[in-house]
């Protein structure tokens, strides 16, 4: 038990700065009250879900929507706030003109502005401390023949490796696939094997990171994770929850089932505190629920699942197993999984000098009402606004 509460209080858990700003869909983007202006009260807003939580650390960024003159003042602003600024995360797909791609455009002065805004995401790294860029690509084609499939794997080595070539000795490199979207017909990063194929191309320094949103359904996320902590490629996660395709929703909301079976494959590695090496994001939107406690709610969800997975009896576990007691050892397995676990995450917060309830100590602490009254004219987080 004792040894739980030690891995949950090493546990820290990133959240993205566009998870604070205005979200939708392609049909409408909802304005709430008194979100940031700017990265700035992102920033501020996302210390408050580290202030009430204690597991929130470090805040992801995401270049341009956080564009700011003086990165190292933006750095310096998180350190005031109890934060730190965590991955940053590069965008090469709302430009016109990638329209046809980035990476593996097939005009070569189009892959060398995506490769700039790369570089230049690492030159931000510098400046903030950074150490993992997060790399997504939205390239892909919509029609058979549209492009040359093979052309453009070419095309996406060539550009990672010069991206890879500028990572500083403590830097990585963070690939992330997804199935299809914004592509329709191939997509140039659409899934765990490619991904891994590029980084093991490009050296130790890449690394993959499995958003939960982004596969068929029915995929056995679990699965990629034991494989790819094997080979020492898994770099992170982006977590989300999905009922049908990229929703974004709360972590855990969706299936807290399969959030435990991923957590049961890290903790059975012991790679769940900032030892492992793997940067446990949040990659969520809230449309239509205010952000701060869907954020918080996310975070303890994901500390629940965790708590759940360290619970797991692994001698038993091991017993059943070598003794092919097929029923022993899915039980042993469930009675993790069904153990309420919200006590010790109350008390552990106590130990740690918080409340033991996030939602309700937010919720009392006058802080949404003061952005409410305090913040007009708030920023949509990056898209369809
Ligand atoms: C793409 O769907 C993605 O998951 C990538 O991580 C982007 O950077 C992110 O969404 C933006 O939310
Ligand atoms: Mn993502
Ligand atoms: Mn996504």
């Amino acid at each position: 038990m004792e040894s739980a509460k030690q891995v949950l209080a090493s546990q820290n858990i990133e959240t993205p700065s566009w998870a604070f700003g205005n979200s939708g869909t392609r049909f409408k983007v909802f304005a709430q009250q008194g979100v940031p202006r700017d990265p700035f009260e992102k920033l501020a807003d996302a210390a408050q879900v580290h202030r009430f939580t204690g597991t929130a650390g470090s805040v992801a960024l995401h270049i341009p929507w956080d564009k700011v003159e003086d990165y190292a003042a933006l750095a310096a602003h998180a350190a005031e706030q109890g934060v730190r600024i965590g991955t940053i995360n590069s965008n090469t797909f709302q430009d016109d003109d990638f329209m046809l791609g980035s990476v593996c455009h097939p005009d070569p002065g189009v892959r060398r502005k995506a490769t700039d805004h790369l570089l230049e995401c690492v030159d931000i790294m510098d400046a903030t401390g950074s150490a993992d860029l997060k790399l997504w690509f939205a390239d892909g084609t919509n029609y058979p023949g549209q492009d040359s499939i093979a052309d453009r794997q070419d095309r996406l080595a060539e550009v990672l490796s010069e991206v890879y070539g500028r990572l500083g000795e403590d830097q990585r490199l963070l690939l992330e696939y997804k199935l299809f979207e914004p592509s329709f017909y191939h997509t140039d990063v659409p899934d765990w094997g490619t991904a891994y194929a590029h980084c093991t191309e490009l050296g130790p320094k890449a690394q993959v990171v499995i958003d939960t949103g982004h596969h068929a359904p029915g995929t056995n996320i679990e699965f990629i994770v034991a494989f790819l902590l094997r080979q020492g490629r898994l770099g992170g996660f982006d977590f989300n929850s999905r009922f049908y395709a990229d929703d974004d929703l709360m972590v855990g909301s969706a299936d807290p089932f399969q959030l435990f079976r991923i957590l049961h494959e890290l903790a059975l590695r012991e790679a769940i505190g900032p030892s492992s090496g793997i940067a446990y994001m949040l990659d969520q939107c809230h449309n239509i629920e205010p952000k701060i406690p869907a954020v918080i709610r996310s975070v303890m969800n994901v500390q629940e699942a965790t708590a759940k997975a360290l619970l797991v009896d692994r001698a038993a576990l091991e017993a059943a197993q070598t003794s092919g007691d097929v029923l022993g050892a899915n039980a042993v397995l469930m009675d993790a999984y069904n153990t309420d676990v919200r006590a010790l995450l109350s008390d552990l917060r106590v130990e740690q000098g918080l409340d033991p309830d996030p939602m309700a100590a937010y919720a009392a602490s006058g802080y949404a009402d003061d952005i409410k009254s305090n913040r007009q004219g708030g920023q949509a987080a990056g898209w369809g606004a």
